[in-house]
């Protein structure tokens, strides 16, 4: 199994929408043949381990997802594996999506293949962050990737931020952001910056991420460096002004108008979720924006690039929150990983869980 999960991330930067899987197919003790779900609508993972395999019957499979029993873009694994006659099935978690949930397992089982649910499940889980809460809570896992300064600023009093980080740690969130399914961010930002929130300069072969601009007034300017770069680029709005959508459409975004409500942020992230089937989000903002949604339980983790530099006091600091009365009532945090990436330290948190 522990394989298999190895085998899974081969399709961390291609398989959006889908999860990431993988499969081992083996016969006493010995590995017979693997495989991995590289791009939706083509073959999953058990699909292209049998067809390599030849002859799978009487063999032991490894799955770190339950096979699907639905016919979606592509036909049931499940039949597929009663056809190939295997005579166990190891099942590393059960599939979130509602259309599966079980009933893999079940008509494995009705079939007489014996099934084992369970093995390295955590490590499974871990692969798929993003699609296990949209199927489950209907909502994409969201990374705020932020770029401090030894005390802890983002950017000098003037807004300068270009650059805090090292040449290294921007070229690792490039690969962060090929793993999403799309990068967010505040108009305010956009027009600070004027960044072009596409993963390039890498030698991966990679599914390249939409562009949300969360935009509640249309004041996104014609001339934003986004528009001159092609791919998938969505403004939400509450604003409906139809003559500045139809020229925001023109320059190639699509433009969503969603009606003002008191969890209006929670609507668009309910959008990007159940619209666009985004699994990961990545939102790379100010302190305010950023601030705003985790105040808002938005954020799952944190990815914070620590540059031994130190800005002063004046400088922004990491993100706006209320001010609080008492400790508390602090947010606590657990870090789940620390990296060094060049010169800088890499910190990833996790905020609920
Ligand atoms: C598997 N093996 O390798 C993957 C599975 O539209 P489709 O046909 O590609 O189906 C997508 C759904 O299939 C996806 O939402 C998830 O429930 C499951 N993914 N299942 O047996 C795989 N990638
Ligand atoms: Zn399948």
């Amino acid at each position: 199994m522990s394989r298999a999960i190895q085998l899974a991330k081969r399709g961390r930067y291609t398989c959006d929408p889908n999860p990431q899987v993988g499969c081992v197919v083996s016969r006493d003790n010995q590995v017979v043949s693997e495989g991995w779900h590289a791009i939706a609508g083509e073959a999953h993972a058990e699909i292209k381990a049998l067809k390599e395999c030849g002859d799978a019957a009487g063999s032991t499979v490894y799955l770190t997802l339950e096979p699907c029993s639905h016919h979606g873009r592509t036909p049931p694994c499940v039949e597929a594996l009663i056809n190939a006659k295997v005579s166990n099935v190891m099942v590393a978690m059960i599939d979130p999506n509602p259309l599966v949930a079980g009933s893999g397992i079940k008509k494995l089982e009705d079939a007489g293949i014996g099934v084992k649910q369970g093995l390295l499940e955590n490590e499974a889980r871990k692969l798929n962050p993003g699609f296990i809460k949209r199927m489950t809570q209907h909502l994409p896992y969201t990374r705020c990737k932020m770029a401090m300064s030894l005390d802890g600023r983002t950017a000098l009093a003037n807004g300068e931020s270009q650059w805090i980080s090292s040449e290294l740690s921007r070229r690792d969130v490039h690969r962060l952001r090929a793993a999403s399914s799309a990068v967010l961010t505040s108009v305010e930002t956009l027009i600070k910056d004027d960044a072009s929130l596409n993963a390039r300069d890498l030698d991966i072969e990679f599914k390249q991420a939409a562009r949300v601009i969360v935009d509640r007034t249309l004041k996104t300017s014609n001339q934003a460096k986004i528009f001159s770069i092609p791919g998938q680029i969505i403004i939400y709005t509450e604003h409906e002004n139809n003559e500045r959508i139809h020229e925001l459409e023109k320059l190639g975004a699509e433009v969503v108008c969603l009606a003002k409500t008191k969890s209006w942020l929670q609507d668009v992230f309910l959008h990007l979720a159940k619209e666009f089937e985004f699994n990961e989000l990545m939102v790379e903002a100010g302190s305010t924006f950023s601030g705003a949604l985790i105040e808002q339980g938005l954020i799952d983790e944190l990815i914070i690039y620590m540059a031994p530099v130190l800005l002063g006091n004046d400088a922004n600091p990491l993100v706006k929150l209320k001010q609080l009365e008492k400790l508390s009532d602090a947010k606590r945090l657990n870090i789940t990983d620390v990296r060094q990436v060049g010169e800088d330290l890499r910190l990833t948190l996790t905020l609920q869980g």
